[in-house]
């Protein structure tokens, strides 16, 4: 596990090599593509979002297309095994060297991404929207099947969670200008890792990503869920503390 971490800390991100056992995988796909199915509120579209590539609204050719499947904690007894599995509370907590929490507020979702409507998500920071005393928090990101450049997967610019940005190198929607020079020389370095179904990919708050749209003919499922140490709390009165969060 230390060599693990030491490479988030050094990349911004690593990938934990099945770390989701077939059997359970199994399972969490039977699940995922259920709660597909069952459409079950609360759930983000994606004409909501409006990302390159999504229908401009709900009313539009795919204005019904799932983009995240939200609280995916509460959805299925199985997603909250994943979300709090000890596998993950060792991880985080020998990275934060404390106890820590998870947030129900931020990402603790389903995402889907679909061959026709799934969007492009352009070059971001997660902590974007989050606030707390410290941009320190990370995510799992468990790949229920295969991720490729080809269906999606993400983008990551490794070391980026380590740098300083101006305000001018971001939009007024928080995404890292793809038209600023030195913005560019920094997504250029971007690799998009390869997942293996059952891959879990841990990446910092502060790590630049994006994504690509689904080019194959299957829907791509991931499990993702963010954490922090205790002694890290989310300001009060802000999104990041308008949910109660999941003590590992
Ligand atoms: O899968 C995607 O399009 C990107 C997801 C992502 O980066 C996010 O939700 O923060």
């Amino acid at each position: 596990m230390e060599p693990q971490i030491e490479a988030l800390r050094e990349q911004g991100y690593v990938v934990v090599p099945r770390l989701v056992p077939r059997g359970a995988l199994s399972r969490l796909n039977d699940a995922a593509r259920a709660q597909l199915r069952a459409r079950a509120s609360p759930l983000e579209l994606e004409a909501d979002l409006r990302y390159p590539g999504a229908p401009k609204s709900r009313a539009d050719a795919g204005g019904g297309t799932v983009r995240r499947l939200l609280d995916a904690y509460a959805r299925d007894a199985l997603f909250a095994d994943w979300a709090t599995a000890a596998a993950v509370r060792e991880w985080m907590e020998t990275y934060f060297g404390e106890r820590v929490l998870m947030s129900r507020a931020h990402h603790n979702c389903l995402m889907t991404k679909h061959p026709e409507y799934g969007s492009m998500t352009g070059w971001h920071r997660d902590i974007r929207y989050w606030s707390f005393e410290r941009e320190d928090l990370v995510s799992v990101w468990f790949a229920l099947g295969e991720e490729n450049a080809d269906n999606g997967a993400l983008w990551l610019a490794p070391g980026s969670h380590e740098m300083t940005f101006g305000a001018d190198r971001f939009d007024q929607a928080k995404f890292f200008r793809a038209d600023h020079e030195d913005n560019r020389e920094i997504i250029r370095t971007a690799v998009s890792p390869r997942l293996t179904a059952g891959d879990a990919l841990f990446f910092h708050c502060n790590t630049l990503h994006s994504a690509g749209k689904n080019l194959s003919d299957a829907v791509k499922f991931s499990l993702v869920y963010s954490y922090h140490g205790r002694s890290n709390s989310p300001r009060p009165g802000t999104r990041s503390a308008s949910k109660a969060e999941v003590d590992l």
